[in-house]
């Protein structure tokens, strides 16, 4: 098994989580995305904890909307890193879901990112960073990222710099 497990609460989530999806591949993280809901499907969502963590997973991503349980469901039946990206799915403009996300119980965390695309790509990185620990390459791969996304910004001030 891969070490990433993402877990989505719906299909609907998949629009907003590929850019996670996206990040893991470019850094050459192997990565498993399924969905499974914290209330839909709460049998599912244990077994493929219990999958998650015999098959070798380190870290594993959930992303849902509304009262958005599934990253806490999860935390509750592992010790593995959980992060959790909350997902904007209401009227209530993803308010729902960040709280339901953030506000765990000490004992029971869930490293919680911004709502939507923002949050599912920083779910990828901080997901390799946890793994980059004891995997010199992949450090090695995100620092080099970092150095191609400080070019990017110093290309573009230098194209918007105020001529003197
Ligand atoms: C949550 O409810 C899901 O994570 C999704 O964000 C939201 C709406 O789900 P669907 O009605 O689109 O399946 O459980």
């Amino acid at each position: 098994m891969s070490k990433v497990v993402i877990f989505m609460g719906s299909k609907s989530d998949l629009p907003k989580m590929e850019p996670c999806a996206q990040v893991l591949k470019d850094l050459g993280v192997d990565f498993e995305m399924t969905v499974s809901s914290a209330h839909r499907t709460p049998a599912r969502t244990e077994e493929l904890v219990r999958e998650a963590e015999e098959n070798g997973c380190q870290v594993i991503i959930c992303a849902a909307g509304m009262a958005a349980h599934l990253a806490g469901a999860v935390a509750a039946r592992t010790v593995l890193p959980v992060l959790g990206v909350p997902i904007d799915a209401s009227p209530l403009g993803g308010w729902d879901s960040l709280l339901s996300t953030v506000q765990m119980p000490p004992g029971f965390p869930v490293g919680t990112l911004a709502l939507d695309k923002a949050g599912a790509k920083n779910a990828g990185w901080l997901a390799a960073q946890i793994l980059a620990l004891d995997d010199h390459n992949l450090r090695e791969k995100i620092i080099n990222e970092r150095q191609v996304m400080q070019a990017e910004v110093e290309k573009a001030a230098s194209e918007t710099a105020e001529p003197k």
